[in-house]
This record gives C-alpha cells, structure tokens and sequence, in this order.
C-alpha cells in the first residue's frame, strides 16, 4: 500500500506544483517537544482519523473538530489530524479546521515527499509534520527535514525498523515515532516500540509509540519501553466516551 499511496502523493504533488499557488505563511508556533518536556509524564496526541486503508472508514458520534476540542479538553499534548484524502478521507481543510479550533500543537499527519507539501501544512496551521523513513530517500529525508525546521516546523520522524532508525538517526532528530503498525502489511506489535526504543541512547530524542494502542496496559507497556508520547487513532476516534478513555 505504501508504494502505492506514494504513487498518488506524486501526482497530487504536480497538480500543485502547477496550480502556482502560494501558501501564506501563518501565525504562532506550538511546541510539541516543550509540552512533553514540561508534563513529566506519558502524553497523548490524539488522532482525527476518517478513514484507513486497513479498516475502511471509521465511524464517529461527533464531527472531527468537536473531536479535537475535546482531545484538547482531556489534555491531549497534541492533535493529529490525516490529511491525505485518497486514502484516509482527510483534508487540510480538516487540518486549518482543528487548527483554528485549538490551542495545542496541530501535527498535519501525511506521507510528505515534496516542501510544498510543508508550505501547505504549515499555512493550515501545522506546527508539526510527519515524515515516513520508509517512504523517501535518504537524501530526501533529510531535505525535507531541513525544510520543515527552517520554518519553525517540529518533524515527527517515523521508524518501523532498525534500518529506518539508522537512517533517522544520523538526522540527529528531536522526535522519533515508532510505529507499530507495518505499513506495507498492517501487522500491528506493541513488540515494535519495545526493540526499536532500546536503541534510541540519546537521553534529549523524544520517543512516540504510534498506533495500535487500545487500552490502558498497551499505554502502560509502552511507557514502560521508554515512550514519551503515545499516538491513538482508532481508539479514539470509536470511543463514545473520550474523556474516559484518556483517564484510562
Ligand atoms: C494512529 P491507530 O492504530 O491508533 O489508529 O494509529 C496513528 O499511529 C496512525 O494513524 C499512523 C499513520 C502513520 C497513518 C501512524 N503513522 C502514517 C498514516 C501514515
């Protein structure tokens, strides 16, 4: 599915970048890493998720902006919101949405291969951004890396393997997301956050365990293999009672 959803981003990255459009740049930044720092405890981003590939479309008892202000209420350090339309149903027009909606960070979740890609998040109202190691090229990487901190963006750079953790290491990045959720099978092991955390030796990297978790123990497990932040989605998003899923 990767390949195929980068196929897609390419040309979805054309008609951009022939569109000529010009993203104005916008307002304060948040700082992810400066909440977590401050918590001194496991936080959680909380996801707006449509859609996925994996599980269709996901139902919902409110509109993805209610959502959000009350991930928000419930203390989440972070919103994420997906933003890719053709295969999880998001929008930027979901992510200026929440954005303007909320106070905390905005992470504008997407398989991002192009800056313009970054102009757009940013001019959403990102003030975070993903990238997937899996999905670029080394020299790519760190491009686009170097692009988003340049403007003030936080990277969240995602690992599924020892490899990719090599390749995101030598960023020297302030935040590494370890997903446990394979996206070339979908096989989802909190087993992933447990092997790849124990190779993050720098004390100052900030480790988020992203997908697949469900209940309090799959928290608590990854907190326990050295999270500082969890990413939920589904969870989430199909609970009826939110806050108490958060007090969980
Ligand atoms: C959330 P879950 O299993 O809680 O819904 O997962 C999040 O980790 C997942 O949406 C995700 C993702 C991604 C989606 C993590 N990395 C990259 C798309 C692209």
């Amino acid at each position: 599915i990767l390949d195929e959803i980068i196929t897609v981003k390419q040309t979805e990255v054309r008609e951009l970048l022939q569109s000529k459009r010009k993203f104005a740049i916008t307002k304060k930044t948040h700082s992810l890493t400066k909440r977590i720092a401050e918590a001194g405890q496991m936080q959680i981003i909380a996801e707006i998720k449509r859609a996925s590939p994996s599980k269709g479309d996901i139902q919902t008892n409110i509109h993805p902006v209610e959502q959000a202000i009350m991930y928000e209420k419930c203390g989440a350090a972070a919103v994420s919101v997906l933003t890719d339309a053709s295969f999880f149903k998001g929008s930027m027009n979901d992510l200026k949405a929440v954005a303007e909606a909320v106070e905390i960070p905005v992470l504008c979740k997407d398989f991002i291969i192009h800056p313009i890609q970054i102009d757009q998040a940013k001019a959403a109202g990102a003030s975070i951004i993903l990238l997937i190691v899996a999905a670029l090229s080394k020299q790519q990487l760190q491009e686009l890396y170097a692009y988003a901190t340049a403007n003030d963006l936080e990277v969240i750079c995602e690992v599924h393997d020892i490899e990719e953790l090599s390749t995101a290491l030598s960023l020297n990045p302030a935040i590494i997301g370890i997903n446990n959720r394979n996206l070339k099978t979908f096989a989802v092991t909190l087993q992933t956050t447990k092997n790849i955390a124990q190779q993050i030796n720098n004390p100052n990297t900030m480790i988020i365990s992203e997908s697949g978790i469900r209940s309090r123990s799959d928290a608590m497990l990854a907190r326990d293999a050295g999270a500082d932040a969890i990413l939920v989605g589904e969870t989430l998003m199909q609970s009826s009672n939110i806050q108490h899923t958060f007090q969980q």
